[in-house]
């Protein structure tokens, strides 16, 4: 897509001109997005990555193994169980992207005989005793195109998972699914409804817009509501789209950070051209981000 690489050119651009002027980190985001982009680029619009995150014991690893249908990576009663970003690749898939994936950060990868444009990550929980597991999820989140948010009954209200988490990304709400696992363990089908209403409003509280929840059931041989998941996953993740609407967003708020930065820094080293160019090109990749966002979203 023409306009696609035009705003690469623009992100490489505003790269170059506000060096010094803004802070590393923010150049280090917009040099690995821009460095990630160009490296997907054979792939990029066939293939969506999609991370499941969530709470220890949530049922994230149980999810994935019922929506590919196999015991494909582990689950366990023994909080925390997945200590590594695994991803489940299938194998028609494998050649083009295992490079890719292995490049961001996630060492394994399994194959799996599926007919799907997705490949799936299961990470490790984000609330564990285990420091370098919430270190994992944070490094993961940013690199993909889509996430399953796995909530259980007991700790989808967990304040540290809405404030650290979900109202940060509130720009990213159509890259999200949320699904309330665990539903088998609340014995009132209207109980089940009444929380999934609730998690919806505290989502919305969140920032988070047009958010769908759906309950499910991912216990081995009592496999309920998965189906719901995955349609969930098939109505807002569409493969052509959901790559150019993550990059994008990121692009629109890297544009809107680095504009600030450069104001910034004006208050405290007083006016330059220099930093009024970068600035110009941060409202430039803004703008041209947006126009992608648009057109990619409302394609028919
Ligand atoms: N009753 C019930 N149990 C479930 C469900 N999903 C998972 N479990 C059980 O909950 C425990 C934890 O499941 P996992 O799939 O390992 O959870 P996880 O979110 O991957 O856990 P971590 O990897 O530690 O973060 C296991 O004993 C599963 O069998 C569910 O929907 N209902
Ligand atoms: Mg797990």
């Amino acid at each position: 897509m023409h306009e696609f690489h035009e705003l690469l050119d623009t992100a490489s651009l505003a790269m170059a001109r506000s060096e010094g002027f803004v802070p590393e980190d923010l150049h280090a985001s917009l040099r690995a997005n821009v460095a990630s982009l160009r490296r997907r680029s054979g792939f990029f619009g066939d293939v969506m990555l999609v991370a499941l995150a969530g709470g220890t014991g949530s049922g994230k690893s149980s999810l994935v193994n019922a929506i590919v249908g196999g015991d494909v990576v582990r689950t366990g009663v023994v909080r925390p169980t997945t200590d590594y970003a695994t991803a489940i690749v299938p194998s028609h898939l494998r050649e083009a992207v295992a490079p890719h994936i292995a490049r961001l950060g996630i060492d394994v990868q399994m194959t799996v005989e599926r007919d799907s444009a997705i490949v799936l990550i299961d990470l490790p929980d984000f609330d564990s005793i285990e420091e370098a597991h919430r270190h994992i999820v944070v490094e993961v989140l940013p690199v993909v195109d889509a996430v399953v948010w796995v909530f259980d009954p007991e700790k989808y209200a967990d304040p540290d998972i809405h404030r650290t988490f979900l109202a940060t990304l509130a720009p990213y709400s159509d890259q999200f699914v949320f699904a309330l696992n665990k539903a088998d363990t609340i014995g009132s089908t209207d109980v089940v409804d009444a929380m999934v209403r609730d998690l919806r409003r505290l989502l919305s509280a969140d920032g988070l817009t047009d958010v769908e929840v759906v309950a499910s059931s991912a216990r081995a041989h009592d496999v309920w509501g998965v189906d719901d998941v995955v349609r969930s996953m098939d109505r807002r993740l569409d493969v052509k789209r959901t790559a150019y609407l993550k990059a994008t967003t990121d692009f629109r708020v890297l544009a809107d950070r680095g504009y600030r930065a450069c104001l910034e820094d004006r208050e405290s080293n007083g006016d330059s051209d220099a930093r009024a160019l970068a600035a110009a090109t941060f409202v430039s990749l803004g703008v041209q981000a947006y126009a992608v966002h648009h057109s990619m979203k409302h394609q028919d």
